[in-house]
């Protein structure tokens, strides 16, 4: 490239010689002429073919980029729903003094397995050593029911589990301050589309349903 401006400007030098022409000069200018020419049309077209290169290269690393976000989002809708259950009330017909608060999740599902980590507080402090001998006493589980205002039925499980996998599901108090945090991981036998909208049900000590939220994606 710096050869090609060392030839264009000595060109331009014998085109100052031009009103006193010899035919050394005449020939000169001739060959400048068409150098020149030839100069100014591949200029161009080599700038155009670089810029169409790095296009070309620019598009394939954007349409990459698109694909890998695609089959990202993909793997957010149907893989890896991510949901969790906040906004605790009292169960349905729960008379007692407790006031949960906080959330169950996020809850993930791998497989037919559901992993979840919560974060409560107003939970019943006689569960500070776990659970009695109480059927579902502190429990922390996933009912099949769809709602907070009515009876959330039986705990959930389907398909190739058959037997309850909850009654081990249970939390500790933190008696300082009645809050408890844990994590669980629960084979239901559904996907997290089967386990999605159903009802997260805390026990008290007795067993007793005291709290109700929704499971959901937020
Ligand atoms: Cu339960």
């Amino acid at each position: 490239m710096v050869s090609s401006f060392f030839l264009v400007s000595s060109c331009a030098d014998t085109f100052r010689f031009l009103p006193t022409q010899t035919d050394t000069h005449t020939k000169n200018t001739k060959l400048c002429t068409a150098f020149l020419l030839a100069f100014l049309l591949v200029l161009p077209l080599s700038t155009s073919v670089a810029a169409q290169g790095k296009k070309s290269k620019k598009s394939k690393g954007s349409k990459g980029s698109m694909n890998s976000a695609g089959m990202m989002s993909m793997k957010g809708k149907k893989g890896k729903q991510t949901l969790t259950a906040t906004g605790f009330v009292k169960y349905s017909g729960y008379q007692g003094f407790l006031e949960v608060s906080g959330t169950v999740g996020p809850m993930t599902t791998i497989g037919t397995t559901q992993s979840f980590g919560y974060q409560l507080a107003g939970v019943d402090n006689a569960c500070q050593s776990g659970a009695g001998s109480a059927p579902n006493s502190c429990g922390i589980h996933i009912h099949v029911g769809t709602s907070c205002t009515s009876k959330a039925g039986a705990h959930y499980f389907t398909g190739s589990v058959t037997t309850d996998p909850w009654t081990s599901i249970t939390y500790n108090t933190n008696t300082i301050d009645g809050t408890s945090t844990g994590t669980e991981s629960v084979d239901t036998g559904g996907s997290s589309a089967d386990v999605s909208g159903r009802t997260i049900i805390i026990h008290n000590w007795l067993g007793g349903r005291i709290a109700c939220a929704i499971l959901e994606q937020r």
